[in-house]
C-alpha cells in the first residue's frame, strides 16, 4: 500500500523511506511546505499542521499520509530551541548553539519527534525521543540540521557521523515512525487486502 509523507525536508523523507521498507510499506514523498503554528509543544504543532494541511488541501483526504515535527531540547538552555528549532537553526545554526553552550557543563539534550498520521478520517499521534548530549565541536558531514552537534547516548558518533542506516537505529524519528507503523500496520495492510485480505478470501472459499 502507499503511505505519503508530507515534508519539504528531503533528508527526513529519506530516513522515513528506509524505515518503511523494513515494514514492507512504500512511503512516498509529498514535497510541500505547510504552515507551522508557533506553539509551545511540538505535539500541538504537529496536530495543528495536520488539521491546517487538510483544510487547505481537502483532496489530500483521499490519501493515507503523515507529517512529522521534531525539535532539539537542551537542558542547560531550559529546553531551547525545542519548538523553535526550525527558526533557531535558520538564525544561529550549529555555531550559535555551540556558542550558547560554551561554558555549560551540563551537555544533556534530547531530540523529540511527533508524527501525525491521517488515516480513515482520523488523526493519531506517534512519539519518539532520543536522549543524548551536545558535543563541544561540530562533527560529521551526513544528515541535516543539528546532526553534527548531537551525539545520542550509547554511541561515540554524532548523528552527522552516522550513515542513514545507523542514524535509523538511534534517532527520535525512527522511534515515532516505528511506533506509527507497528501500531497501524495491521489496519493499513488489511484495508488493501495485502495480508489478511488474502487470508480472509482463502478462508471464505474453504467454508
Ligand atoms: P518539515 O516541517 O517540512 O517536515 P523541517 O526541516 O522544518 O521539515 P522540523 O520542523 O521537524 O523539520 O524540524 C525543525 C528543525 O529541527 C529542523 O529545521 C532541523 O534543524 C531540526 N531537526 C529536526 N529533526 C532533526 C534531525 O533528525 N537531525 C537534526 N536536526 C533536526
Amino acid at each position: 500500500m502507499k503511505l505519503f509523507f508530507v515534508t519539504h525536508n528531503k533528508a527526513k523523507y529519506k530516513e522515513a523511506k528506509q524505515i518503511g521498507l523494513e515494514y514492507n510499506i512504500d512511503i512516498n514523498w509529498i514535497n510541500l511546505e505547510y504552515e507551522e503554528n508557533q506553539e509551545d509543544e511540538i505535539e500541538k504543532i504537529a496536530l495543528y499542521s495536520c488539521n491546517t494541511l487538510i483544510k487547505e488541501n481537502p483532496e489530500i483526504k483521499t490519501k493515507n499520509f503523515f507529517l512529522e515535527d521534531a525539535g532539539l531540547f537542551i537542558d542547560a538552555l531550559n529546553g531551547f530551541p525545542g519548538p523553535y528549532s526550525s527558526y533557531a537553526f535558520q538564525k544561529i545554526s550549529n555555531e550559535g548553539i555551540l556558542t550558547l553552550m560554551k561554558n555549560k557543563e551540563n551537555r544533556k539534550a534530547r531530540f523529540k519527534s511527533v508524527a501525525a498520521l491521517f488515516y480513515e478520517g482520523e488523526i493519531t499521534l506517534h512519539y519518539g525521543v532520543t536522549e543524548g548530549e551536545i558535543v563541544y565541536e561540530a562533527k560529521g558531514e551526513e544528515g541535516f540540521g543539528f546532526d553534527p552537534i548531537f551525539r545520542p547516548i550509547s554511541s561515540d558518533l554524532t548523528f552527522a557521523e552516522m550513515s542513514l542506516k545507523t542514524k535509523n537505529l538511534y534517532s527520535h524519528r525512527q522511534k515515532s515512525l516505528r511506533e506509527l507503523l507497528s501500531q497501524k500496520l495491521p489496519s493499513l495492510k488489511n484495508k488493501h487486502g495485502e495480508i489478511d485480505g488474502k487470508d480472509a478470501r482463502k478462508k471464505k472459499r474453504k467454508s
